[in-house]
């Protein structure tokens, strides 16, 4: 018990939404790095994310967090749901889960199984062929299943020792 207290006080979360802002001379990438701890959700991370983006796929989008020690958010609770959306904005954002393996077998990047979720009503549809999930709409419930090869802006999950 004081292990598992232990492990949960040291376990923290790094999201970083990277938003890619096109100007006229080309692509400037600029990182909004925000930390925060499980027990101090507070109004400082309500920052609205709404510059206009240009995104990466989903495969890019992981290689990216990757590179970075991290990988795509795992989304393990109601209140870190509530944080993604309040991060993200109004921009679609990918989280760490597909299908690409195995249509209708949703699986987080660390090989366990979606069990459930925050899925808008209907989804994940599969319409022509949607394997990568985002955080797509204000409301909550509101993952959807979109191609994989659609580009998005993505958020990146690491557990660091506090
Ligand atoms: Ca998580
Ligand atoms: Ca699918
Ligand atoms: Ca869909």
């Amino acid at each position: 018990m004081c292990l598992l207290m232990l492990v949960v006080s040291m376990l923290a979360i790094i999201a970083i939404l990277w938003i890619k802002l096109t100007t006229g001379r080309g692509q400037i990438q600029t990182c909004y790095n925000m930390t925060f701890q499980r027990d101090q959700l507070d109004t400082s991370f309500q920052k609205k994310l709404s510059q206009p983006s240009m995104g990466l796929n989903w495969s890019e989008s992981r290689h990216d967090c990757q590179e970075r020690g991290a990988d795509l958010v795992i989304i393990n609770s109601q209140e870190e749901q509530d944080m993604i959306n309040m991060w993200r904005g109004n921009e679609d954002a990918w989280i760490g889960a597909n299908d690409q393996n195995a249509e209708g077998d949703w699986k987080w990047v660390d090989g366990t199984a979606v069990t459930d979720g925050f899925w808008i009503s209907g989804e994940p549809n599969n319409k022509g062929e949607e394997d990568c999930a985002v955080s797509g709409y204000q409301s909550i419930p509101n993952w959807n299943d979109i191609s994989c090869s659609s580009k998005y802006n993505w958020i990146c999950e690491k557990k660091i020792n506090i």
